[in-house]
């Protein structure tokens, strides 16, 4: 079987010569209008940018090259002895539009676990931050500061050519997700259990069996939880606002590094990535002033309480999802499958909320999306299992969007996509454009 490497020199090529033709016969080919709503409303619904590794549909949800997540689910090759899909055969998927083979997941694996140690700089620039320093602010300054290592920015600096950006890209991207699960757990050990040992990177262990393994936690259970979780992140389209980031900053050529740790700050945002956070702390804050056993009317009541503060229910409403989120859909059924998983308050609370919530919604009418996008629930598993610190969770989601984020980076380079730079009106502008139309 070909190796990741092998597998895109022959993939790149044939995506450059479709490219190619696209400019050369369509460049000029009107895709919709751009109307002032667009440029007031955060482009909701623009197209306007090139993302090759999934494409997400407003009913259907999201899909990796064409395969749906129960696709996925039936494809891609899980831990040994496993059920749930692992990051890196959503990584490979993502990076190449193929289903990897079990040996070409393991050898990604030894890969991964090979090149998953930290250098010594970072961990004592990690060690010296404050524990009150929320976890994702240390790991966008953890990922910014390992790009002395980056070998794109070194290998620029020299003089390449542009044909070869994308091989160097490549490296950091790879070096980089491997180091993930060493930069977030010692965060993890840092904030929540400081002075408690750490464990070194199991050369044997897959990429979120290390990861589970150093936050401290050994139940299997929650390992393939996380793998399912981290490998249903990964990526979403290009436009939310992490991959987006990610994809503009590394436009500019700053490399890997950079553009990740400006996708995390994104991320870190309540409307963004933080929403799990939110979530846990929105269910958490009713069941304190509710009780344990909440009536569906008294979930309700809630509900509007929180509508009419002018606040927005988290984990609800999407950007382009206008139906139920299949990831949401995904973690359910884990939780279905499990019946220690039905007994948990918590989760109990995320079934009750979901089946009273799009009702509120719909007759609050406000939102384009009553319906639960993947935060509604994605928290309250961890929770259960004992990872109760919430302010962590946009971490996980943080080491699991660079799979998606970081294989953009490849394509963007490898397709030679340019700077971008779109057009800003002010209203005056608009309104002169207006007068003369
Ligand atoms: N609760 C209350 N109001 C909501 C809402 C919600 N869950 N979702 C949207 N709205 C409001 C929204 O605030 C806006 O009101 P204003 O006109 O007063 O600003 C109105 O409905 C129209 O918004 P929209 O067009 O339906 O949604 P947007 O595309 O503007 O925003 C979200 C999309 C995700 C930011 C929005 O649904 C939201 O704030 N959801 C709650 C936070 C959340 O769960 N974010 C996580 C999203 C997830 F996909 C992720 O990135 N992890």
């Amino acid at each position: 079987t070909k190796s990741l490497r092998e597998t895109l020199q022959e993939v790149i090529p044939r995506k450059q010569e479709q490219l190619k033709k696209l400019k050369a016969q369509h460049a000029q080919t009107v895709l919709g209008d751009v109307k002032v709503e667009h440029v007031i409303g955060g482009m909701r619904g623009l197209k306007a940018m090139l993302w090759e590794a999934s494409v997400l549909d407003p009913n259907e949800g999201i899909r990796f090259h064409g395969l749906t997540i129960p696709d996925c689910q039936k494809q891609l090759p899980t831990a040994p002895g496993g059920k749930e899909i692992l990051p890196e055969s959503m990584l490979w998927l993502l990076l190449t539009g193929e289903a990897p083979v079990e040996d070409q997941v393991r050898g990604l694996s030894a890969e991964l676990a090979v090149k998953g140690g930290l250098p010594p700089y970072v961990e004592e620039l990690i060690d010296s931050l404050p524990p009150s320093l929320h976890p994702m602010t240390q790991l966008g300054m953890g990922v910014a500061a390992l790009n002395k290592e980056s070998v794109f920015a070194e290998a620029y600096e020299k003089g390449i050519k542009k044909t070869d950006y994308w091989t160097y890209t490549l490296e950091d991207c790879i070096n980089l997700i491997a180091r993930l699960p060493a930069l977030a757990a010692r965060i993890y050990r840092n904030v929540y259990n400081p002075g408690a040992d750490l464990p070194g990177v199991d050369q044997n262990l897959d990429l979120v069996g290390n990861y589970a393994r150093m936050l401290g936690f050994k139940n299997e259970d929650l390992t393939e939880y996380l793998r399912l979780y981290i490998a249903i992140h990964g990526d979403h389209e290009g436009g939310n606002a992490s991959a987006h980031t990610a994809h503009l900053v590394g436009s500019t050529l700053s490399d890997p590094y950079l553009s990740y740790s400006a996708a995390l700050y994104a991320l870190a945002g309540p409307l963004h990535g933080l929403a799990n956070q939110e979530v846990l702390r929105w269910q958490l804050a009713m069941q304190k002033e509710l009780g344990d056993n909440i009536t569906h009317n008294q979930i309700k009541e809630y509900l509007w309480k929180t509508l009419n503060s002018g606040q927005v229910i988290p984990g609800y409403g999407h950007g382009v999802l206008r139906n139920p989120d299949p990831r949401f859909m995904a973690l359910q059924e884990f939780c279905d499958s499990r019946p220690e998983l039905l007994r948990s308050k918590t989760i109990q609370m995320v079934k009750k909320t979901y089946e009273v919530a799009p009702g509120v919604l719909k007759e609050h009418g406000k939102t384009k999306n009553p319906y639960p996008n993947v935060d509604a629930t994605s928290g309250c598993v961890l929770y259960h299992y004992g990872l109760t610190q919430f302010k962590y969770y946009t971490v996980i989601f943080g080491v699991s969007r660079a799979l998606g984020a970081l294989t953009q980076l490849v394509w963007a380079r490898a397709l030679g996509l340019p700077i971008e730079r779109p057009k800003s009106l002010s209203m005056d502008a608009i309104e002169k454009q207006i007068k003369a139309s």
